[in-house]
Order: structure tokens, then sequence, then C-alpha cells
């Protein structure tokens, strides 16, 4: 027998009917936004918002790398900087969280490791979609353990400029051959920042108004992250 609970139909069972799919009613939809975040800034807000609005995610938790594998010869702010900064940026939004997994975990930050983790901590049922910007799926092969990785979750790649829309499309299409269909695409509005350009603006003294929140801008002004020694 079906009963009412909270304007959602629930069956004897403990399934509810969404869109005509029985789900688990505590089924969790959770979106992970990896990121080195150096800093974060609007192009990654827009990309998560828009990834948890087009697939009916629960919640975003964004992940700062504590040691991003892949930029081991690269210099990068300190952890604990990366971090607070993504707290502060995502603070206003009530479904962004933050976690510490992979600054509390030693060693490279793998993909792979936290996925892993966070399915352990969210259980079985939970739907993971691991969300990246279109360049970085493009490198997901030369990613730790890439096969477990690629069988772990799903994943939402969204469009970046500087990276072809139809390049995207066929790399999902390839990984879905290879690894069925747990790859998506979602086109995003297009927001042209980078960390990168970001670091340099900091360095030659120009303005990053508008291309991260006040909070991180007074942030990394305070702490005097990015300035020219
Ligand atoms: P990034 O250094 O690219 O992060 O790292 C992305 C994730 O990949 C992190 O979780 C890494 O730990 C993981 N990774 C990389 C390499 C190897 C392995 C793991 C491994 O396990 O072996 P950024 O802070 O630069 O960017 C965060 C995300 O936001 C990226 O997916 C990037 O493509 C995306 N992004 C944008 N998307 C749309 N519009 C924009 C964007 N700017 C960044 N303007």
């Amino acid at each position: 027998m079906a009963s009412e609970a909270k304007g959602v139909l629930v069956g004897a069972n403990g399934l509810r009917t969404v869109s005509g799919v029985d789900k688990p009613a505590a089924m969790t939809r959770l979106g992970v936004m990896g990121g080195t975040f150096d800093p974060i800034h609007y192009g990654h807000l827009v990309a998560a918002e828009s990834a948890r609005e087009s697939f009916g995610l629960d919640r975003i938790l964004f992940v700062p790398a504590g040691q991003p594998p892949h930029k081991a010869e690269v210099p990068v702010t300190a952890a604990e900087h990366r971090y607070a900064m993504t707290l502060l940026a995502t603070a206003s939004n009530p479904r962004f969280d933050v976690s510490r997994i992979e600054l509390d975990r030693p060693g490279p930050s793998y993909t792979v490791d936290t996925i892993t983790a966070l399915r352990e901590l969210h259980g079985p049922e939970a739907e993971i979609f691991f969300v990246t910007g279109a360049d970085a799926i493009m490198e997901i092969f030369s990613w730790n353990r890439s096969d477990a990785l690629l069988e772990s979750c799903q994943f939402i790649a969204v469009t970046r400029p500087g990276t072809s829309a139809r390049r995207l499309q066929e790399w999902v299409a390839r990984l879905e051959q290879g690894h069925g269909r747990r790859f998506h695409r979602v086109a995003v509005p297009g927001v042209a920042i980078s960390s990168t350009d970001i670091r340099q603006r900091v360095r030659d003294g120009r303005p990053i108004r508008y291309l991260v929140p006040e909070a991180v801008e007074v942030y990394i002004q305070k702490h005097r992250l990015y300035a020219r020694a």
C-alpha cells in the first residue's frame, strides 16, 4: 500500500516513484566537484550549479585537492588557503558543501581514492556524479587507476570556453563505448575564467573583481596570495 509522506508517494516497499522510476526513498544524488581551486572562481561555481540543476543532484561536494597529483612539479598555494577560499565561495549556497577529505589524507590526492571513500561514507545506494570541465575529462586516462575510476561513479563533463563542444561530445561517446552509459555532458553558460589568469592578474596588479566572489577577492588581498614577492 502506498502512503503520502511530505508530498512524496512512498510504497510499502520503501520505494518512491520519481518520474516513473522507482528509487529508494533515501537515495542521495551527490555531485562531487574536485579541483585545485587555486583560486576558486565563478567558472567553477557556474559549472557546479549547472550540473546540479541539470541532473537533479541533492548536493555538490567541493573537494579541494590536498596534493594535486598532476601538479607535483608546479608551485601550488597551501591547501588550507585553497580550502578556506572554497568555503568562502560556496557559503551562500545551501546545496554546496566543502570536504576536507583530500586535505586530511596524506599523499597525492587521487580521485579514485576519494570516490571510494565517499562511497563507503554514503552507502552503496548513493549515486555519485564526478563533475569535471571539458579539459579535465579529456585527460582522464592519465589519472591514477583510471580504469577503476571510470567504473566507480558517473561523470558529468561540462563545456568550457577554449575546449570544443564537439570534441567533448566525441569524448563522452568514446567513454560510453568503453565503459557504459555513465558519462554525461552539460552545456553550461560559457564563463571564460581560469585560475591561471586570475593569478597572473594579481601578479600584474590588475583587478579580479567579478571573476571571483567578493569574499575570495578580499581573502586573496588579506593573505597577499599570488602577489609578486
Ligand atoms: P584541476 O587541477 O583541473 O582543478 O583538477 C580537477 C580534478 O582532477 C581535481 O579533483 C584533481 O585532483 C583531479 N585529478 C587530476 C589529475 C589526476 C588525478 C586527479 C588522479 O587522480 O590521478 P581546477 O581547480 O583547475 O578546476 C576544477 C574543475 O573545474 C576542472 O574540472 C576544470 O576543468 C573545471 N573548470 C571549469 N569548467 C567550466 N568553466 C570554467 C572552468 N574552470 C575550471 N571556466
